[in-house]
């Protein structure tokens, strides 16, 4: 059994502990917060981030899990925030894997990144560290994912898709075959991306345009 500490305690946070209470292979021992949430699914809450010190002192192989998905400003710094502190701490970020996701042979799934029930990686695709692969989401193959991205709910990235870093792949939002989408972009939920996006900013709509 491996210790895991959540950070955060919000609507993320629950679906990550309920993916890795299925996994079995954990014990979390609690989550940190801003503020006390309440048990989250029988998880207690041990305080702020301050606390990840004394949770590390009593016990010493912990790990921990980044549990803040997109604030309300859609702020990913946050998340990546977060991850950096973990890891100045000394804590490892094992990326957790829903057992109900189907990850086909010949993929990398780089530390911190979580990937939800119904996900779907086929062969060939690397995901960098910190990534949100969130339900039911669809990554083809050889598809890269840069770090911090978050594909979110019923979002499909085609065969070959190249997706830089803190990039938002917004809800049913379709990425067709071997575009490219460079960092800081946000493709808004359920838009069609039908040519390569080489500048930064938000798209919409099918085909998906920058907006102005
Ligand atoms: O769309 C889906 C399926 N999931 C969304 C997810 C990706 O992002 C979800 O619907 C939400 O939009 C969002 O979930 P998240 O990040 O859990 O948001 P929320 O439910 O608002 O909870 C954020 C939690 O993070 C709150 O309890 C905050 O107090 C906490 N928080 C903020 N800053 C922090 C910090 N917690 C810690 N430990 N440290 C911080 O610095």
């Amino acid at each position: 059994m491996t210790d895991i500490v959540v950070i955060g305690g919000g609507g993320h946070a629950k679906v990550i502990i309920s993916i890795i209470k299925k996994i079995k292979d954990f014990r979390i021992i609690g989550y940190t917060d801003l503020a006390d949430r309440g048990d989250i699914l029988g998880v207690e809450y041990l305080g702020s981030d301050e606390l990840l010190r004394q949770v590390i002192r009593d016990h010493p192989s912990v790990t921990a899990v980044v549990g803040v998905g997109m604030l309300k400003n859609s702020d990913a710094h946050k998340r990546k925030q977060l991850f950096d502190l973990a890891d100045s701490l000394g804590l490892n970020l094992p990326p957790i894997i829903s057992p109900d996701a189907i990850i086909n042979e010949d993929v990398e799934i780089s530390d911190g990144t979580v990937v939800m029930d119904g996900v779907v990686i086929n062969s060939g695709t690397v995901i960098g560290e910190g990534v949100i692969l969130n339900t039911n989401c669809s990554v083809d193959h050889d598809c890269k994912v840069g770090s911090f991205t978050h594909v979110a709910p019923g979002a499909t990235l085609s065969g070959g898709v190249t997706v830089g870093k803190n990039v938002l792949v917004g809800t049913g939002a379709v990425v067709i075959q071997h575009k490219e989408i460079v960092d800081n972009v946000l493709i808004s939920a359920g838009s069609t991306v039908v040519k390569d996006i080489l500048k930064t900013g938000t798209y919409f709509g099918s085909p998906a345009r920058l907006k102005l």
